[in-house]
């Protein structure tokens, strides 16, 4: 690898080893990005990467909240303001117990690259806390988010950060959230947030846009292979709101999700995920906030396996839709033994770096990259950013068909990309260098800082 490169990965590793996921992240992309370097020595003399890695700003804050018992509790807000270079910076909010500065930071050096690839002007954040949604009453949930927002409100804004819902924050919390700042600021600004209700600014179509996004990623995939997706079988992992748009879009175009999973087990419906009923108790499921994908096995009469992933069914297109790291070097073994040929990453680095080089060598294998892949979800944020500030609001074709070209632009960018630098049809590299070179060009214009 080249030296600049290495010395800058050695330094991260250095000051950032209680940060494992956050490495990870920059080893992933750093991995792509040599013939980028190569070309620009420009890059290394004014050190472009030791500024990339390194939050513009990044914040912690206390988030204090009464439960139904009148227990008091106190959790950590996060916010990453990771790269502001092309844009306000964007980038969702995760609630789960597992938060923490390295999961924030990934999240956020990601999200800087998938902002680029969007070709919309958005920059790279990240936020969160470590409250546990699961379990909690709607109430508790309203007073958690009201405490949060009380302390971020200052700090985000239509043109200064729009954070958006992540896993543990969908539609609800969202306008939990937006109700408080509106309180707070008093005054009606839409923009400060994506993922709102119909009723007050948000986009017809975000709910669906990762998922539908995916699924158009994924036909793209396909026509470069001459296949169409009618009539394919899909192993999907998690059950929340992704999960859900991919069964949906699948279904409509004669394809089928055979596998779910939860932090119980996964479940194997040979019929698919296909019907109006099931996709709709996927949503029944998440709302429940049980967090057991059990419940679909015994509703439908289907397998479920207890304590395993989904990873080892024979499909012909594995989804890994749920959480980081979710495909390790064992799962990875099976999906290669199991001669899957698409590999279509949708959650955010849900594959180890060894397992995902290891998928990438597969003769036959082809890979494509989270970033770009499940880009749609935050794509149709930035088209819910343009609608509330030019106050008009467009029909589910419009956002439909909008997203459709930008999916088809992300893959085709990312393979013309991969193609300069004699890369061949490699999806991984690609995304990387275009999301690269986007954010690299507008820093360096802007004298990097
Ligand atoms: O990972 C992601 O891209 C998101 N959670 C969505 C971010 C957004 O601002 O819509």
């Amino acid at each position: 690898m080249n030296a600049y490169i290495n010395s800058v990965l050695e330094n991260v590793k250095k000051k950032h080893s209680d940060e494992p996921e956050f490495v990870q992240t920059v080893e992933e992309v750093f991995s792509s990005i040599e013939p980028v370097i190569d070309a620009h020595p420009e890059y290394e003399k004014a050190d472009l990467l030791n500024r990339m890695v390194e939050p513009e700003r990044m914040f912690t804050f206390r988030v204090c909240w009464q439960d139904d018992n009148g227990g008091w509790h106190t959790n950590i807000g996060y916010r990453c303001q990771f790269n502001g270079a092309i844009g306000p910076y964007k980038g969702g909010l995760r609630f789960q117990a597992n938060v923490c500065p390295s999961i924030i930071k990934f999240l956020g050096f990601e999200q800087t690259f998938k902002n680029a690839l969007t070709g919309l002007p958005m920059g790279g954040g990240k936020g969160g806390s470590d409250f546990d949604p699961a379990g909690k009453s709607d109430a508790e949930i309203l007073r958690f988010c009201q405490s949060y927002m009380t302390a971020l409100y200052r700090y985000i804004g239509p043109d200064i950060d729009v954070p958006a819902g992540d896993m543990g924050v969908g539609g609800r919390e969202i306008g939990y959230l937006f109700g408080q700042y509106r309180r707070l600021k008093g005054t009606y600004e839409p923009g400060v947030l994506t993922g709102k209700g119909q009723t007050y600014g948000g986009s017809l179509i975000r709910p669906e846009a990762t998922g539908f996004g995916a699924v158009y990623y994924l036909n793209e995939v396909l026509a470069h292979e001459k296949e169409t997706i009618s009539g394919k079988t899909i192993a999907c992992a998690g059950f929340g709101n992704v999960t859900w748009g991919i069964a949906k879009k699948a279904a409509q175009l004669g394809a089928k999700v055979v596998t779910l999973s939860g932090p119980d087990g996964y479940i194997y419906d040979p019929d698919g995920v296909v019907t109006p009923e099931k996709i709709d108790y996927l949503v029944e499921m998440r709302a429940s906030g049980r967090n057991r994908v059990q419940d679909y096995a015994d509703k439908f009469g289907v397998e479920f396996h207890a304590g395993e992933k989904p990873w080892g069914v024979k499909a012909d297109i594995i989804m890994p839709s749920a959480m980081q790291n979710d495909v390790k070097m064992e799962s990875a073994e099976k999906i290669a033994a199991n001669g899957v040929k698409y590999y279509i990453e949708v959650a955010n680095m849900p594959t180890t770096n060894d397992a995902l080089a290891f998928l990438m060598k597969q003769p036959g294998m082809i890979v494509a990259p989270s970033k770009a892949v499940n880009a749609g979800g935050v794509g149709v944020s930035g088209l819910e950013m343009s609608q509330n500030s030019e106050r008009l609001r467009w029909t589910s074709e419009e956002v439909d068909e909008q997203l459709h070209r930008m999916m088809k632009t992300i893959h085709d960018m990312s393979a013309e990309a991969a193609a300069e630098y004699g890369l061949g049809y490699n999806l991984v590299a690609g995304a990387n260098i275009a999301g690269f070179k986007k954010v690299a060009e507008a820093m360096m214009e802007q004298g990097v800082f």
